[in-house]
Order: C-alpha cells, then sequence, then structure tokens
C-alpha cells in the first residue's frame, strides 16, 4: 500500500504542475468548486462540512453517462462502477448517446435530473456544452462527478482521473520519440475536436515536442477520427496519402488506436509507420502479435469505474464535498485524497507490449 500511496502522491504533484501549465485549457480554467457550491445553491449542509465518518447511504441511484454508448473502453469502466455500486448497496445503470458530439449528452442529463438520482457520473464529450444541465443538478442536490474527461470545473464536484494528465501527454511522446529515433513526420490521430481529456493530453504532447531533443521531429497534423471506428480507419487513410513519408502516429483514444491499427496492418505502412498511443490490451492483442505495432499505454479502466463509484456514493452520503484534501476509501483500492480543483487520481497507466500483454484481459 505505501507504494500505491506514494504513486498517488507523485500523481498528485503532476496534476498540479499541469494544471498550471494548462491554464489556457478548458479542461483547468473556470471558477472554483466553491463556487459551484453557490450556485448550486441547494448543495445545503452536506456541502458546508464533511462527515468522514458518515456511512455510505443505502438505496443510493447512480447513474453512469459515457461519451458514447458504443465505446468498448467507456462499456468497461461503467459496468465496474455499476458493479461496486453493488458491494455496498447501491444501484447503479448506465444511459447516453451512440455518438460523441458535443451536445449529445444534454438530453440524457435533463432525464436523469427528473428521475432524482443521486449522482450523475458523466465523461465529458466537451467541457461547457453540459454545464447548465449538470448544474441545475446540483441545484437540485444531485451530485456531479467527471470520470475520464472532464467538465469545466464548476460543473462538477469532482473529477476522477484516469492518471496524470501530463504524464499521459508527455510519455506518448517520449514513447513515439525513442522509437523513431526523434526523427521524422508525426501525427496525432484523436478523438473529437471537443474532448477535454484529448485536448488536454495534446496540449502535453505540443509542449513536450518543443524540447531540443525534439527539434529533427515534426508534428504536421492532428486528426479527428471522432471516437468513430470508420471514420478514425478513414482519418488513418487519409494521413497517409497526404504525408507518406509519416514516422508515427499516436493516437490518444482506443477507438482511433484500434482502427488506426487495423488500417496500418493491411497497408504496406506495416512495420514502417509506428503506431503508439492509448487502447485496450484486448482491442490491440492481435496488432502487437503481428507486428503492426510494438507498444501503447493505459490505465486499469475497471478501477476507474470502480473509483468513480465509490466517489459518488462519498459525496452522496455526505462523507465528503469535494474540498481538497478530504479524503475517502474507495472499497478495495483503498483511500484516496481529494486533490487541487476537485481532482482525484487513479494512479498510473501500463504500457503494454508482447511481452506482458497477455497478463490483461480488458
Ligand atoms: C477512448 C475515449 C476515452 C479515452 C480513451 C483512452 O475510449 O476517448 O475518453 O479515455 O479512449
Amino acid at each position: 500500500m505505501l507504494i500505491r500511496t506514494a504513486a498517488r502522491r507523485r500523481a498528485a504533484a503532476t496534476a498540479a504542475t499541469a494544471c498550471a501549465l494548462a491554464v489556457a485549457l478548458t479542461a483547468c480554467s473556470g471558477t472554483t468548486k466553491d463556487s459551484a457550491v453557490e450556485e448550486g445553491g441547494d448543495t445545503g449542509a452536506a456541502a458546508a462540512s464533511a462527515n468522514p465518518d458518515a456511512p455510505l447511504k443505502k438505496g443510493l441511484k447512480l447513474a453512469f453517462l459515457p461519451k458514447q454508448i458504443n465505446n468498448p473502453y467507456e462499456k468497461i469502466v461503467d459496468e465496474a462502477g455499476i458493479k461496486a455500486a453493488g458491494e455496498y448497496g447501491a444501484t447503479g445503470k448506465e444511459v447516453g448517446p451512440s455518438d460523441a458530439s458535443a451536445s449529445s449528452q444534454v438530453s440524457y442529463i435533463n432525464t436523469l435530473i427528473q428521475q432524482r438520482q443521486d449522482a450523475i457520473l458523466i465523461a465529458a464529450n466537451d467541457p461547457n456544452a453540459v454545464c447548465g444541465p449538470l448544474k441545475q443538478a446540483m441545484k437540485k442536490n444531485i451530485k456531479v462527478v467527471a470520470y475520464d474527461s472532464d467538465t469545466a470545473k464548476d460543473c462538477r464536484q469532482l473529477f476522477i482521473n484516469q492518471a496524470s494528465s501530463e504524464q499521459i501527454g508527455r510519455s506518448l511522446v517520449q514513447h513515439l520519440g525513442e522509437q523513431i529515433d526523434y526523427k521524422g513526420k508525426i501525427a496525432i490521430l484523436s478523438a473529437t475536436q471537443n474532448a477535454t481529456n484529448q485536448n488536454t493530453w495534446i496540449a502535453f504532447m505540443k509542449d513536450e515536442l518543443k524540447l531540443p531533443k525534439y527539434k529533427d521531429m515534426q508534428l504536421v497534423k492532428v486528426a479527428y477520427g471522432d471516437d468513430a471506428d470508420q471514420k478514425s480507419f478513414q482519418q488513418t487513410q487519409g494521413l497517409m496519402q497526404a504525408y507518406p513519408d509519416l514516422k508515427g502516429i499516436i493516437s490518444p483514444t482506443t477507438v482511433g488506436i484500434a482502427a488506426a491499427a487495423r488500417y496500418l496492418g493491411d497497408s504496406s505502412y506495416k512495420g514502417k509507420v509506428v503506431l503508439n498511443g492509448l487502447g485496450t490490451p484486448n482491442q490491440m492483442r492481435k496488432y502487437v502479435k503481428n507486428d503492426t505495432v510494438e507498444q501503447f499505454s493505459l490505465w486499469n479502466p475497471e478501477e476507474l469505474g470502480y473509483l468513480g463509484s465509490y466517489a459518488a456514493a462519498a459525496l452522496a452520503s455526505g462523507q465528503i464535498t469535494g474540498a481538497e484534501g478530504e479524503k475517502f476509501k474507495a472499497g478495495k483500492l483503498g483511500e484516496y485524497t481529494i486533490g487541487k480543483d476537485g481532482e482525484v487520481i487513479l494512479g498510473e497507466p501500463t504500457v503494454f507490449d508482447k511481452k506482458n500483454i497477455d497478463k490483461f484481459d480488458f
């Protein structure tokens, strides 16, 4: 447990740096948590003072609202969160849109408010488009937890981040740099143009690329596959047509990297263009085994859902209010401390390659 705690402390420190660097980004902009409580108005006594000894309430209703319902990664996260709710006598469900466009989640939030859920957990498709309805939810004492992809800060009480955003962004560039010997044209294949998480990571990638050791690496394009399989496939094809001498692609989305691997794996670029990014071992296994992809990273999505579930329950039970420094227990994952701006960091990502990929099943 010592190691976990130390790793978490490191991660929290990195997150603080991340936000300092990313002030210009939507992910780290907006007003503080306190103003959310004021605007929420009705978060009441529980918001004013946390009771760390309060038991988790029985019968809580949690709703997971992913970026899109048919994304295998989001499914793993949400199913784990729903299962965790069963551990402490709550119920959970997943609802959401079939596309990850900016405003696609708004009508779902409105319905969840009408249903008087106790907490809404959202992986936001846009930091601002969901804000109005989420503030309405908080006003009605429905707790709001962003996970995976943040909203603006005053539109939720907590953000459960999978890992330090800075570490995710910088390490993807570091890994690709090593793989292509720090030379040549590179591109990014992202999710949607508005995705808070991908945009935050890309800002750190661009910042990392400013270091002298990357002077011979040139980022020629950021393409958007919208977390849609077919569009991501076509965008990869388009990148290769436009830049046949491309040396590497970073795809910081599980949908994007799997589609890009499928395109490259069946093309003459296999083994010539390095593909790195964020993927699930189960979707990427065959591309690692057939040498299309050497390595990629991810955190454990089940743990992300599990942590989000416990965090939402702790909020809804008055154990925490979302203020920096408050602590809560997340079942088998142990204790977590809320960092700056209501951010809770799960841990560190894992790098997967031929040697370890068979040890993972998600
Ligand atoms: C996709 C989504 C998600 C992101 C992962 C890595 O599934 O864009 O938000 O965290 O990739």
